[in-house]
């Protein structure tokens, strides 16, 4: 992993370093060393002139031309001036056909060199796909870029997941387990006030089905239930929840993509002490969604979640409940939340397998494991009729993204975002999910005949640059792989961090006929329908996500999190615009707490797919800069917090705190 690291390094930064700054002491760059925060100007400014190299080479400019740029805008980056204007002149510099380009305007140099930023990313990812023309090829190579890697990931990806066809002939695969509903504990389901409490608890003793075999593992869960609870909830109910905390470490229940006010968030700001108990009060008044809570104890977000520690909530509205009466969505019995975790198993002893956790696995990627549990299964199957299902998707796992698709290509319908349903279904192939993500899809299964089989897999994918360099180095042999490890798990190493895997399977088993139409726009007073305007827009933040060096060098803004220090103050009631920059070689997933989120654009792309609807949590990968508009309501007050939704490069500090009203 060093390794892949190191020539991730050596092509994508020392390389692209613009040549001739005078000396490494001398040079504005620091990759390789954490950041303070002056420094995090620095890395912007390189991150725009690696951009305007490759505006330069669209432009048809030859190599010694983009140095010239590059050159002038590192002297500019030593003026200590990084608005593109090198001593307040234009930057200037002649053209092969002696033409003059001119970076005349700061901020049209600022916006042009970020929706160009995520270029690379995307040429490597069309090369990985074998869609690169030869002249893209050749420019990439221009860039001394060494493309046989890319060439080798194309090979490996074009051969598919292998285990495919073995695991759709498979006759031992367990049931897709349903996850179990808490109960209104105040008596009355129909009123508008609900009560639960979720104690959290280590050592359970958690059963783990996977295909042809079961075992034991102790894990953390609430109620002592042997899977993560399901809460349902309507628009507009009180809920009273009480965290009794049987941990012997500090807990909260953090509830993910709520609108809440911040005393009632559970973030890291409000522990909760071992032995001791909470209550969270609020009122759910947002539209309905996949929610989910989960604890966010600083710095233990990480292990808790991977121990076991998270839930669903449901929330339904008017609007849900009128599309299911008219038939235009599938019914709550087809409407099913599938919580998405992989997880390392240590080797088999007397039937019981321990988790096997470490914040530092993967140098830096986060922990992966060598299983991923659907519903706490492995690989599960749902027999299914030959009607459309409503799939939740919740990938709850601490640090791998997923790009799901069926095996046969089949096309589903996307029709929720983190945020609610979206306004009209959208039909897709695949869908990436990062840490945190929630995706809602139908799935038609009158596609299918009885007897058939289906296969949900996550398909081998470039998730950002570095994700396909981890697969390519670590084929060449296992070390490197494995250096933080713990040795003796069974069987199986971690998937790598782009690796494809089968999810899990469905079995067509009965024919019927479906009444469901599939809503084609949501009714006009719903919520969803609201786009915010970005003239609306009172506060522009930059959120810049770097990464220098090992565990300490995850950074938000060059800052690592620290309670003690509020790093954005907003206005009540504020519209705001927050864009995210990602200088650093893995992409990360962003999510503020608070409120949901519109996507503007995506390096200046319109934004696709659920991105169409609202977002707590964004995958941002390396070179990208993505721009969210959010409406902070009355409800939003206090502190809060936004991170990285890899939980171990939140638990390293890349957080910061922001603060709504006084
Ligand atoms: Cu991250």
């Amino acid at each position: 992993m060093d390794e892949a690291l190191r020539l991730y390094q050596q092509q994508f930064v020392r390389d692209s370093r613009p040549p001739q700054v005078a000396s490494d002491t001398d040079s504005p760059m620091r990759f390789g060393t954490p950041l303070t925060p002056d420094d995090t100007a620095d890395v912007m400014a390189w991150h725009r002139a690696r951009a305007f190299s490759h505006y330069a080479q669209d432009l048809g400019l030859g190599p010694e031309f983009v140095f010239q740029l590059t050159n002038a805008l590192a002297r500019d980056m030593h003026d200590g001036r990084l608005d593109g204007l090198a001593n307040g002149e234009p930057i200037t510099v002649s053209g092969p056909t002696g033409g003059v380009f001119h970076m005349e305007d700061a901020d049209q140099a600022l916006r042009f060199s970020q929706a160009r930023a995520g270029t690379l990313h995307e040429n490597v990812a069309r090369l990985v796909d074998g869609a690169a023309s030869p002249d893209l090829r050749r420019r990439l190579e221009l860039m001394s870029l060494d493309l046989t890697d890319f060439d080798w990931l194309r090979m490996q990806r074009s051969q598919g997941i292998s285990t495919t066809e073995t695991h759709l002939a498979a006759n031992d695969l367990p049931a897709l387990p349903r996850l179990p509903e808490l109960v209104d504990e105040d008596g009355n389901p129909t009123d508008r006030v609900a009560r639960y409490t979720l104690r959290a608890m280590m050592d359970v003793d958690v059963t783990i089905n996977a295909p042809g075999e079961s075992w034991v593992t102790p894990m953390y869960r609430y109620n002592a239930l042997q899977l993560p609870p399901v809460i349902r909830a309507r628009r507009g109910d009180e809920m009273f929840v009480t965290l009794v905390n049987d941990l012997p470490a500090a807990s909260t229940v953090h509830w993910h993509g709520f609108k809440l006010p911040g005393s009632e968030d559970g973030g890291p700001a409000d522990p909760v002490a071992p032995g001791s108990s909470r209550l969270y009060h609020f009122t759910l008044d947002q539209p309905a969604a996949s929610l989910w809570f989960h604890p966010h104890p600083h710095p233990g977000t990480a292990e808790q979640v991977y121990q076991g520690l998270a839930g669903v909530l449901l929330l339904t509205d008017q609007v849900e409940q009128q599309l299911r009466r008219d038939s235009r969505i599938p019914a709550e019995e087809h409407d099913i939340p599938l919580l998405i975790q992989d997880r390392l198993f240590d080797a088999e002893s007397a039937g019981v397998r321990e988790l096997v956790y470490s914040s530092e696995q993967m140098a830096g990627f986060g922990m992966m494991g060598n299983v991923v549990l659907v519903n706490g299964a492995e690989l599960p199957r749902l027999a299914v009729e030959t009607r459309q299902y409503v799939l939740r998707l919740y990938n709850a796992s601490n640090s791998r993204t997923y790009d799901f698709a069926l095996h046969d290509g089949q096309q589903f319908s996307l029709v929720g975002s983190d945020g609610g349903w979206l306004p009209s279904p959208v039909e897709v192939d695949n869908v990436v999910l990062s840490p945190g993500e929630r995706s809602a899809i139908v799935i038609d299964f009158a596609a299918y005949r009885p007897g058939d089989q289906v296969m949900l897999i996550s398909r081998p994918f470039m998730g950002g640059a570095a994700m396909g360099m981890s697969r390519f180095h670590a084929s060449g042999g296992t070390e490197g792989m494995h250096g933080g490890m713990v040795g003796g798990h069974h069987g199986r190493e971690p998937y790598l961090p782009g690796e494809g895997q089968d999810i899990m399977r469905f079995d067509v088993d009965r024919a019927v006929v479906d009444d469901v139409r599939l809503y084609a726009g949501l009714p006009e007073a719903a919520v969803i329908h609201d786009r915010l305007s970005e003239q609306d827009a009172t506060a522009d933040r930059l959120f810049v996500m770097s990464w220098g060096h090992g565990m300490d060098g995850f950074l938000i803004n060059g800052k690592q999190y620290s309670p003690d220090r509020i790093d954005e103050q907003v206005t009540p009631g504020a519209i705001e615009i927050w864009e995210i920059v990602n200088v650093s070689p893995m992409p990360h997933p962003f999510h503020p707490h608070a409120i949901q989120w519109q996507v503007l654009d995506r390096s200046r792309e319109s934004p696709a797919g659920a991105e169409r609807g609202w977002k707590d949590t964004v995958l941002v990968r390396p070179g990208e800069s993505v721009r969210l508009i959010g409406k902070f309501e009355p409800v939003n007050s206090g502190e809060y917090v936004y991170h990285c939704h890899i939980l171990e490069h939140e638990d390293a500090g890349m957080m910061g705190i922001f603060r709504v009203g006084p």
